[in-house]
């Protein structure tokens, strides 16, 4: 396996002005990312019945594409859910939700993401008591994946949007210490630049746990638009022998057609020169 572009496609209108490339229309979203040459998609659906499987595996074999992976984040922004939430029942909606889309991503043979719905400590969950919630979800929810013969994907965050794992070397942490080994990073080059040391030397620590990248500037325009040095982040790849996605989850600025384009020319320079 070679590394693979993807670019991220939101179906959610609340998350209107978020770090994704394309909106809306997922089959236009489809053939627009084909026609410029991605490899793949990840989605960000409101919920598994946003999507009817037939028509997703039509499109995706019509134009060619993988689907990489798709986001559980509209379980926060959509019904403010998420792990660590002081009610039991509100927690539990939360993990019923991400494993709805374990089971959509799964039928792709696709990995489902945890990223803000890792959710943070609070009024009535301490520190310690959120990051308990956090390892339990993270057990359960990585095997029930198991099944699909894919992994979870959990997401470090940066500080403003969770106090759970704000870097790689804390993410490596908390895997090491689950019971399952079937839960994996994405390291995003957005929340690594304002979070890391040094971007290239927290993925080689990384090494065989990240499972996926967004691929992002360093202001979260596309690769490209910022003052990212992709060259040795591509390098610290290439040493721990990164073979699975570059997903471009950046804002649609100036518009999406050219992120896309911007984001696809970078990783043609980058990967393939
Ligand atoms: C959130 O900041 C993020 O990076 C997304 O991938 C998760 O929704
Ligand atoms: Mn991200």
């Amino acid at each position: 396996m070679a590394i693979r572009s993807c670019v991220t496609i939101s179906l959610v209108p609340e998350a209107r002005g978020g770090p994704f490339v394309f909106w809306d229309d997922l089959a236009e979203s489809c053939r627009r990312a084909k026609e410029l040459g991605f490899d793949a998609v990840e989605i960000f659906p409101p919920g598994p019945e946003a999507i009817d499987l037939p028509t997703l595996r039509k499109l995706l074999d019509e134009q060619g594409l993988e689907l990489a992976a798709v986001g559980t984040g509209a379980g926060w922004v959509k019904h403010r859910l998420h792990l660590a939430l002081p009610d039991a029942a509100d927690r539990r909606k939360a993990r019923d939700f991400i494993r709805s889309i374990i089971d959509l991503a799964g039928s792709f043979g696709a990995s489902a993401i945890i990223g803000s719905m890792q959710g943070r400590s609070g009024i009535g969950v301490d520190h310690t008591t959120a990051a308990g919630y956090l390892a339990d979800a993270l057990n359960e929810l990585g095997e029930h994946a198991r099944q699909y013969r894919v992994p979870l994907i959990y997401e470090p965050l940066n500080r403003y949007e969770t106090d759970m794992v704000n870097t790689i070397e804390a993410g490596v942490r908390l895997l090491e210490s689950l019971a399952t080994d079937n839960v994996v990073l994405l390291a995003d080059l957005f929340h690594m630049n304002i979070e890391e040391t040094n971007v290239a030397d927290a993925l080689r620590a990384g090494g065989r746990h990240i499972g996926h990248i967004h691929f992002v500037d360093s202001n979260r325009r596309a690769a490209g638009f910022g003052h990212t040095d992709f060259a040795p982040i591509v390098a610290a790849l290439r040493a721990i022998g990164y073979d699975k996605y570059l997903s471009a989850e950046a804002f649609a600025l100036p518009d999406s057609d050219t992120a896309a384009r911007t984001t696809i020319e970078a990783f043609r320079k980058l990967i393939f020169s």
